[in-house]
């Protein structure tokens, strides 16, 4: 039973025996998955957002016995009090290996919580291993996975280039990627396809470890935020350099290259960016921690070539669409300060799908919001992955 007065709920905390008042109480659910309960001070740190999960019973009879104090992610943007999430609802998620549904692992389906590995797992002590991430969107006609094709072909030229050998044929994959929707009943949501080596053996020749794959599937809502995606987002000049295609191949999607990803994102977050965006090893622009990098420069739209970036689908299908649109699009190498007075720059990336860039190193760009040729393209890309376009239907894969 949860009591309600002001805006003050009292609750039943985690065992469910104790009972509290708290200031502001959100539910939220994540289709497929368990229910959230995020309790939340009065002005919180983003550390200090408590969540917790709740069975689904408790959680269906406190949202009946409430009169369906019931949000979704988007709702709660929305309407909750900005000091309290500070535009960052997105980010406060459940634990990844404590759900509900079926992952695929070496072939077979198991349990969400039995998918595990041992701790001498080598990729976890190395970092050597390939993996892809693919989103399905709804359509009219039901759901489809956009460019499920192009991502395992990519995810089989990473292991070649690694030389790993991945012990399923691409048509495995393909039935796998679309299997664990179906497994997990998702319309919508991100596919995390890992080919990684085993615990066979320590130390650095991976020749003894098995390869070992998984593909799981979980709901991602907008990468860089709601706000970011309708607004823009602010970025900053990484510290870090983008690999030199000699240090770690930069074609591949290799799980060891995300170190870099991770120490620019971590950087740029603690400064109070959004996003990092990095240089490459001469100092031009390369791309953000996990997105290809855009910018519209005299009407022309330019894309840094793939000396140190990832060669992005996403990147691949905005280029094809902008021509299509009647835009002239180059891949160009450009400086930071080109970016600077640029008149529009957005990233694009499955996870960032199209994302709109509105400042770097607190210089404004453009009119300081997403501008008209970043709007148009990203509508025509939503319109394209949500099936509303006949002409790029074959970039998708009918899941249900
Ligand atoms: N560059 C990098 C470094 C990168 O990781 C991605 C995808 C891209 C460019 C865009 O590529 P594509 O998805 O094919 O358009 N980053 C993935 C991982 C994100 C994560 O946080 O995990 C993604 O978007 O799925």
């Amino acid at each position: 039973m949860i009591a309600r007065e002001g805006n003050k709920h009292k609750v039943k905390d985690w065992s469910g025996k104790n009972e509290k008042w708290v200031k502001k109480t959100i539910f939220f659910t994540r289709p497929c998955h368990s229910l959230l309960l995020v309790e939340a001070r009065e002005n919180p740190s983003r550390e200090e957002v408590n969540v917790k999960m709740l069975p689904f019973l408790y959680f269906r009879s406190a949202w009946q016995e409430n009169g369906g104090l019931f949000l979704t992610a988007p709702e709660i943007a929305a309407s909750a009090p900005a000091p309290i999430f500070k535009g960052r609802v997105c980010n406060v998620s459940q634990s990844m290996q404590d759900r509900d549904g079926k992952i695929w692992m070496d072939g077979q389906f198991v349990e969400w919580r039995d998918a595990r590995v041992h701790i001498l797992t080598h990729t976890l002590h190395y970092g050597f291993g390939v993996f892809e991430g693919i989103r399905c969107y709804q359509t009219d006609t039901g759901s489809a996975v956009f460019r499920l094709t192009e991502h395992i072909d990519r995810l089989f030229g990473s292991a070649h280039i690694l030389n790993i050998k991945i012990p399923f044929s691409r048509e495995e994959i393909i039935h796998a990627c679309l299997e664990v929707l179906r497994q997990n009943g998702m319309k919508a949501g991100y596919l995390r396809p890992l080919v990684f080596l085993g615990a066979e053996s320590m130390g650095i020749n991976p020749k003894p470890c098995k390869v070992r794959v998984a593909v799981a599937c979980w709901e991602w809502g907008a990468y860089l935020g709601e706000e970011g995606m309708e607004n823009g987002i602010r970025i900053k000049t990484s510290s870090y350099t983008r690999h030199h295609p000699n240090v770690t191949m930069t074609r591949a999607k290799a799980v060891g290259n995300y170190s870099n990803s991770i120490l620019a994102k971590t950087e740029a977050l603690t400064a109070g960016f959004d996003e990092a965006l990095l240089l490459d090893t001469e100092g031009y622009v390369a791309e953000g921690s996990g997105e290809n990098v855009f910018i519209l420069r005299k009407g022309v739209l330019k894309t840094p070539p793939l000396d140190s970036a990832l060669e992005g689908i996403t990147r691949d299908a905005v280029m094809v669409l902008a021509r299509e649109m009647g835009h002239t699009v180059v891949e160009q190498r450009f400086p930071r300060d080109e970016m600077l007075i640029a008149e529009e720059a957005f990233f694009t990336g499955t996870a960032a799908e199209v994302t709109p860039i509105r400042e770097l190193d607190n210089r404004q760009i453009g009119i300081g919001r997403s501008g008209p040729v970043t709007k148009a393209i990203q509508k025509r890309f939503f319109d394209v992955v949500h099936g509303r376009d006949p002409a790029h239907k074959a970039w998708l894969t009918q899941v249900y």
